[in-house]
């Protein structure tokens, strides 16, 4: 790793550009049986739903990689907690690794140290091995002074024996155990034994002019401005945004059928590129100090760039790009800090930290959000007719595919509860296990899908995003008041003409933000008909089924009024 020095007590990491995202394609699920770990596809249909990986092959891949991996290296033991140490909310990892900057990172990332072994005494944790998989003397050159081994990489959690085992990556979610691998994977395993959510949502708390406050809890798939939605700065006076977490959040019903949140990370892994003082200064601010940046581009004044620092950098100093470009600049042809690049900074540092963010019991939360990168047809925000519907439009979301993995090009992926890389078992039990949670006695939160990415015919946002999705949260405030200002659609609730709060905003054209093509719905049915049934196969819940063939139904009477 090359550790450069960088803003106040802050590090800059450049890692081989051969290790730089999650790898989807090398993430494994350990069961016994394929199916308590994927849905089976339809025959001759390749699975996007996760990968599996029987216990045998997966000793054998250990067997292959492990025995000396972490030789003339240091070995860090890491015992740390996912969630405010001692909450009963609260769930123990402690992972091994030979990677300094892992030690580093999951120091901001989770509550890390010896008073996680007191609390842990002989009690249950997660077992979390990690190695770059590069021992010493070096078979292969060391690029950056980040040592991997792309070549052999894997990331496996077995839900069974409660253990992670990933080798070969120094990357973010590949190597800092307790985000993706544990607080997701295997705690979504967790969650369904224990009747919990464990979930890739942000949690935000919002206080209206009225003084009323409510919590959300937003799924977006990764790099789709969660971070962004978790520390708004309102555009409309009166409003305070405070943020519980910007990525996961685990959630369960209380004994008075509140469901409450916690956010179990203790920073934040945000993506870099985008976030600017205009877009999102209280992620600006987050990361001024104690942050550790990953291939960002530095400055030479010891500052840190990326693309949309522009207005923010000096025009006298000169730039570094992540691949080590001295002088840098945008003639080049290429990026100055890679698209994943990423800030790794301590959630208390943010200027909105939500004054119950370590709360023992969690935030109530009032309404969930689905949401994704749709440049098409979907309308800025809809609400679900009920709970089963939400269920429904949660297993529907899709969005273009981002940096964040190891995809390439702008693919609309389907991407269910944005949790299609984090799933820990089979994604149509997970479905069933969200229908599960309407029981009676329950006060179920309201769910509604967003989209701030919806274009034009010129290809130029329709909407203006950041600090105006405000106005979108107060619509869904009002709603969770009980207020009458929704009307009914074919595809959900949409706002009532005049109840979207647009004081302010010129130049909204309403009618492409909110109307429902015919030709659009039909080809995202006929879509998800295929979707599906190849993908979730016999493992499709029945009553999702029902909700798509009553949408088809509803879309049928689309006429030119939508
Ligand atoms: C993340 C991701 O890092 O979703 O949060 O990729
Ligand atoms: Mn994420």
């Amino acid at each position: 790793m090359s550790l450069t020095v960088s803003i106040l007590l802050s590090w800059l990491a450049r890692t081989d550009p051969a290790d730089v995202a999650r790898v989807e394609s090398r993430t494994f699920v350990v069961t016994k049986r394929k199916q308590e770990a994927i849905p089976t596809p339809k025959s001759g249909i390749q699975g996007t739903l996760g990968n599996w990986m029987s216990m045998e092959q997966w000793k054998a891949a250990i067997q292959e990689r492990f025995p000396g991996c972490m030789t003339g290296r240091t070995m860090y033991v890491i015992p740390y907690s996912m969630g405010p140490v001692g909450s009963p909310l609260s769930k123990i990892g402690i992972e091994l690794t030979d990677s300094p900057y892992v030690a580093a990172s999951m120091r901001v990332m989770t509550r890390m140290g010896s008073d996680v072994l007191d609390v842990l005494g002989n009690g249950e944790f997660t077992k979390c091995l990690h190695s770059v998989g590069s021992p010493l003397p070096l078979s292969r050159p060391l690029v950056n002074n980040w040592p991997c081994n792309p070549d052999k990489t894997i990331v496996t959690q077995c839900p069974e024996t409660n253990e992670i085992v990933s080798f070969g990556s120094g990357y973010g979610g590949n190597s800092l155990l307790g985000k993706k691998a544990f607080a997701l994977r295997i705690g979504s395993t967790i969650a369904r034994k224990e009747g919990w959510l464990a979930e890739h949502m942000l949690i935000v708390g919002i206080t209206n002019p009225q003084g009323v406050k409510r919590y959300i809890a937003a799924a977006f798939p990764s790099a789709c401005g969660k971070t962004n939605l978790a520390m708004l700065t309102s555009t409309l006076p009166g409003y305070k945004v405070e943020c519980v977490g910007d990525d996961i959040a685990w959630m369960r019903f209380d004994k008075n059928g509140v469901l409450r949140a916690i956010n179990p990370e203790n920073g934040f892994f945000g993506v870099a590129p985008g976030t600017n003082m205009e877009t999102n200064p209280n992620a600006m601010k987050t990361c001024e100090k104690n942050t550790i940046f990953t291939n960002v581009a530095k400055t030479s004044d010891g500052g840190v760039f990326w693309e949309g620092m522009e207005k923010e950098v000096s025009p006298d100093v000169s730039i570094t790009s992540w691949l080590g470009e001295e002088k840098w600049t945008k003639s080049s042809g290429r990026s100055a800090a890679h698209p994943n690049s990423r800030f790794c900074c301590p959630a208390s540092q943010c200027p909105t930290i939500d004054p119950d963010w370590e709360s023992a019991d969690g935030v109530p939360i009032s309404a969930i959000l689905f949401g994704g990168r749709r440049p098409y047809g979907v309308p800025l925000v809809y609400e679900s007719f009920s709970w089963r519907h939400g269920v429904f439009i949660g297993a529907s979301v899709s969005s273009e595919a981002t940096a964040a993995a190891e995809f390439k090009g702008r693919v609309i992926m389907h991407d269910p509860f944005a949790m299609r890389p984090f799933f820990g078992y089979n994604a149509g039990h997970y479905l069933e296990h969200w229908l599960s949670m309407e029981k009676p006695g329950r006060k179920l939160p309201k769910i509604f899908h967003v989209n701030w990415f919806r274009k034009n015919a010129k290809g130029g946002y329709l909407w203006p995003g950041f600090g105006d999705n405000i106005r979108v949260l107060d619509w869904i405030l009002k709603r969770c008041e009980g207020e009458a200002v929704a009307q009914p659609s074919p595809i959900g609730l949409l706002p009532k003409p005049g109840s979207l709060n647009t004081d302010g905003l010129n130049d909204l054209d309403f009618n492409e933000l909110f109307n429902l093509p015919q030709r659009f719905w039909q080809d995202e049915v006929k879509d998800l008909e295929t979707y599906f049934s190849e993908q979730f196969g016999d493992d499709l819940p029945n009553k999702i089924l029902a909700e798509l063939q009553d949408l088809k139904k509803r879309i049928s009477h689309l006429g030119s009024d939508y």
